[in-house]
């Protein structure tokens, strides 16, 4: 079967499952938040990565029904684990430039947030530079509106886009998420170590949070920790697991 059947069949058939990965403040090395990965899980065969299928879900559209299936899973087992009172903060999910093209994004998002009856604030919204630089204006009323409702927004893979920057100061931005190819070479790298202290610098200046991804590392970590970086995510931290194992590492760390 081409992909493309697969992938619709996928999803009527519930083959996708999250895997929740460790946000860490690096203040404390508490874990305050999970970002939301998803992965297809196909039937007597392994696990399939994102970049196998979700270019493809975004050429098709049907990324907007499995974004949604995302949204919806996410928020309801954040909720399970705020209940349990798990000390968890936030809850990161992707969305594709597709999703965030969406007219009714706010209603859809809006919607789930009451199904699930999961706070507004707990959820933040990982967005692309590139997704935000389409269609330009609109955008600004649509990150308003979603700020209005509650939820934060995350610039994922910062520094990696076509991005004037001008949109930092346009935009309700609440947080860079340093792209993990800034962090890779780390001690190594000096360009790399240039660019990620720089974003740290402006990110503070401008009073947004900063998340460096990709720490895998304890060199790693003390560069950022001695540029004021305030949160990463990274294998020295954890890999994504599925929602069980993630619940058990919130648990023993209580
Ligand atoms: O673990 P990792 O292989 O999960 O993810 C690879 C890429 O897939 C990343 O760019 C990540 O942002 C993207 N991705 C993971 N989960 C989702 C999702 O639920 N929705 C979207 N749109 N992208 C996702
Ligand atoms: O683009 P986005 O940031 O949403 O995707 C996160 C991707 O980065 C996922 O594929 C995730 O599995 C991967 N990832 C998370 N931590 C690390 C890490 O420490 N090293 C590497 N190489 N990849 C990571
Ligand atoms: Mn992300
Ligand atoms: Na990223």
């Amino acid at each position: 079967l081409a992909l493309e059947t697969r992938l619709r069949r996928a999803l009527e058939q519930d083959e996708f499952v999250l895997h929740y990965q460790p946000l860490v403040a690096l203040t404390d090395g508490r874990i305050f938040g999970v970002e939301a990965l998803v992965r297809w899980q196909i039937p007597g065969e392994g696990l399939l990565y994102p970049n196998h299928f979700i270019p493809l879900a975004e050429e098709t559209g049907l990324i907007v029904p499995l974004g949604e299936w995302v949204l919806r899973t996410a928020c309801a087992r954040m909720k399970t684990w705020l209940d349990a009172g798990l000390p968890l903060e936030m809850l990161a999910v992707n969305l594709s430039p597709r999703q965030f093209r969406q007219g009714d994004l706010y209603e859809r998002i809006r919607a789930v947030l009451a199904e699930t009856r999961l706070p507004s604030r707990y959820l933040e919204l990982e967005i692309t530079e590139t997704a935000l630089m389409e269609d330009g204006p609109e955008n600004e009323t649509k990150l308003a509106a979603l700020k209005a409702l509650g939820v934060r927004i995350a610039i994922d893979d910062f520094g990696t886009g076509y991005s004037s920057l001008a949109y930092l100061k346009r935009f309700p931005i609440d947080k860079l998420k340093i792209d993990q190819s800034f962090v890779r070479d780390i001690p190594q790298d000096t360009s790399n170590m240039e660019i990620a202290a720089a974003i740290i610098a402006m990110a503070r200046n401008l009073k947004l949070e900063v998340l460096a991804e990709g720490v895998e590392a304890e060199a790693q970590l003390a560069f950022l920790k001695r540029h004021g970086c305030d949160v990463a995510q990274g294998y020295l931290f954890g890999h994504p697991v599925a929602a069980d194992a993630m619940q058990a590492t919130l648990e023993a760390a209580m």
